[in-house]
């Protein structure tokens, strides 16, 4: 493999100046940047970036915590996110975390190694492992710490706007599927849904589900809910989950929306694929995105940046999963 001690020595000139030139740091002669060109080129030398971002304290990395990869909102939301990150000159470092503390500290540890710029933590299950990370973090959806800016959609909101469009399409006797307890956007739904219930005077139910990826924790947690035919609308925590208690009421032959109403959360691309499609709370995925790299890239610059919870609107998206014609609509 070539080195920069060879690039320098056919180029005849000091390693140092070789240096420089690969890293941009200080003055290099014409003379002397031709002739370090054409040993590049004809070595097809590679630099090695890890001691370059060493050497200059930019890796032009940013770090991505990804709690849940197969779940199709985290994979649209961390396309946008890369995407963007391009086109502003970074590269990402992708790590699946599976919601899971002991993997993210450890993703942490690697990160500071690898000298990333900045970390975006979707979902985040840590917090005082981030106290001795000086880099620049911005957080999507959890609490991490009191310096760490948060990126969410308007969760609370969102939960109430389910409630009443199922309140609207005739449902009175409601299921609430809840997210875990680690998910704080989840729980602002819930809250949000439950005080629309309250306006209405209306009681809910509300079962939660252990997490959102493992298709038969989650049947197994529906065979739990009894006579779950007896309702007349749910709302599920999120699509991926909503897709799995459809199935489930589906293989039961039970009929959506005719005999049970269900709601989901995120607008992600799977909502319109499932048949029936699924009425939804749509998430402002790209917004999310970019204002999370937005952000992050002000914090690496040391721009002023308003360190609180920046919460981005939703809205209802209507599909087949709740009936269209209602009489005195
Ligand atoms: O963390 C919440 C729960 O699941 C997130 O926004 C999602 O809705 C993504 O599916």
């Amino acid at each position: 493999m070539p080195n920069i001690r060879e690039i320098a020595k056919r180029a005849g000139v000091g390693i140092a100046t070789v240096s420089r030139y690969i890293n941009n740091t200080g003055y290099v002669s014409d003379d002397a940047k031709q002739k370090i060109q054409k040993e590049i080129d004809n070595l097809n030398y590679t630099p090695n970036a890890l001691a370059r971002a060493i050497f200059t304290r930019e890796s032009k990395i940013i770090g991505l915590m990804i709690p849940n990869i197969s779940n199709p909102f985290f994979n649209q939301i961390t396309t946008i996110i890369e995407k963007y990150s391009e086109k502003m000159g970074y590269t990402l470092f992708l790590c699946n975390t599976e919601d899971n503390k002991e993997k993210e500290a450890k993703y942490l540890e690697v990160l500071k190694s690898y000298r990333v710029e900045g970390i975006i933590a979707l979902r985040s299950q840590c917090r005082e492992e981030y106290l001795n990370v000086q880099i620049p973090v911005v957080s999507f959806e959890n609490y991490i710490l009191p310096s760490i800016p948060i990126v969410s959609s308007d969760n609370y909101n969102g939960g109430k706007m389910a409630f009443e469009h199922l309140y609207k399409k005739g449902c009175r006797n409601i299921l609430h599927i809840k997210g875990p307890k680690a998910f704080e956007a989840t729980e602002r739904r819930c809250e949000g849904f439950v005080d629309g219930a309250k306006e209405k005077d209306i009681k809910v139910d509300i079962v939660e589900f252990e997490n959102d990826f493992h298709v038969e924790m989650l049947e197994e947690n529906l065979s739990g809910i009894k006579n779950i035919e007896d309702y007349d609308g749910i709302f599920v925590f999120n699509d991926i989950a909503a897709a799995v208690v459809m199935k489930y009421l589906k293989e039961r032959q039970i009929m959506i929306p005719d005999k049970i109403q269900i709601i989901g959360f995120d607008n992600s691309f799977i909502g319109e694929l499932l048949h029936p499609s699924l009425t939804t709370i749509h998430q402002p995925i790209k917004e999310l995105g970019i204002l999370a790299v937005e952000l992050l890239i002000q914090l690496i610059n040391q721009e002023e940046v308003d360190i609180k919870e920046y919460l981005i609107e939703t809205k209802l998206i209507q599909r087949e999963t709740t009936k269209h014609r209602l009489t005195g609509e």
